[in-house]
């Protein structure tokens, strides 16, 4: 399984192949316009043999400033019934789950991304927020689904329960999405039943804790990429995000200070709320 990463060494941001540094030159967009089934192959050429002395400092997110996340909902029952009961006009999450267009929303573009050890927010006019941890698909220029990250789609429900118009302030602001810290470099084959996690520590107790798995999402992740895709390109590859199907009680929301761990599959992403 190759590992890729992102961390800030002392001559700028370097990207890794499983811990071993890859040429200066390379970028997250070049490797996501070339085709699949040529990856491997150009992505061997691209380690720096001759580095040395290459000190890894902070990780950083795993995705370049201008490459954009996109996110999909109500994608499992859970999300599904979580959705119906928060909102004053639950029908639209049974018509979103029943139909055949899913639904898809831009969540951010990626320097506004942040990765494992850095905070992510609730905002300040919300009452009740959760965190939504969710397969997050890496997808070539061609369509191609190339490999996976941990994401947090981090959401206010009182907002976004108030009126599915208010989705956008629900789930765009500072802070809302983390990733990462690793891209898992495998084909939409090796994700088909991953396992999700997600706890929520406070004061050093388990306050949250819930499992998922891929196989239980409704929709087939090509069939996401596959409606993204429709009218939209993306000439540096993208990110998408499939969904919770993980949705804490009713009675529950974060608080700052707590500590959020999602896994999925091979990732691990943590992150303090602020
Ligand atoms: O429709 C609201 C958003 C749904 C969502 O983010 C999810 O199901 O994960
Ligand atoms: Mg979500």
């Amino acid at each position: 399984m190759k590992k890729l990463s992102r961390y800030a060494t002392s001559a700028g941001p370097r990207w890794m192949l499983d811990g071993q540094p890859l040429v200066a030159s390379f970028t997250l967009a070049e490797l996501l316009r070339q085709p699949a089934s040529t990856l491997s192959d150009w992505l061997a050429r691209r380690r720096d043999d001759a580095a040395s002395g290459i000190q890894a400092q902070t990780v950083l997110p795993p995705i370049e400033p201008l490459q954009e996340v996109w996110a999909s909902g109500v994608t499992y029952l859970r999300s599904r019934d979580a959705r119906k009961a928060e909102s004053s006009v639950a029908d639209v999450y049974q018509k979103v789950y029943e139909a055949e267009r899913p639904e898809l929303f831009m969540k951010a573009v990626g320097w506004r991304v942040v990765t494992g050890g850095q905070p992510v927010r609730i905002r300040k006019d919300s009452q009740w927020n959760v965190p939504e941890p969710e397969l997050t698909l890496v997808i070539n220029t061609h369509g191609e689904i190339v490999g996976y990250t941990a994401g947090n789609d981090m959401s206010s429900r009182d907002i976004e329960g108030e009126n599915p118009l208010y989705l956008p302030q629900a789930k765009i602001y500072t802070g809302a999405c983390a990733l990462g810290p690793e891209i898992v470099l495998v084909d939409a084959e090796a994700m088909r039943a991953l396992t999700v996690t997600l706890e929520i520590r406070r004061n050093g107790a388990v306050v949250f804790s819930g499992e998922t798995n891929i196989a239980r999402m409704k929709r087939r992740l090509e069939e996401l990429v596959s409606y993204l895709y429709r009218e939209l390109d993306f000439p540096d590859g993208t990110f998408l995000m499939t969904g919770t199907g993980i949705v804490p009680p009713e009675s529950f929301s974060l608080q700052p200070g707590d500590q959020v761990k999602i896994s999925v599959g091979a990732v691990t992403l943590e992150n303090d709320v602020a």
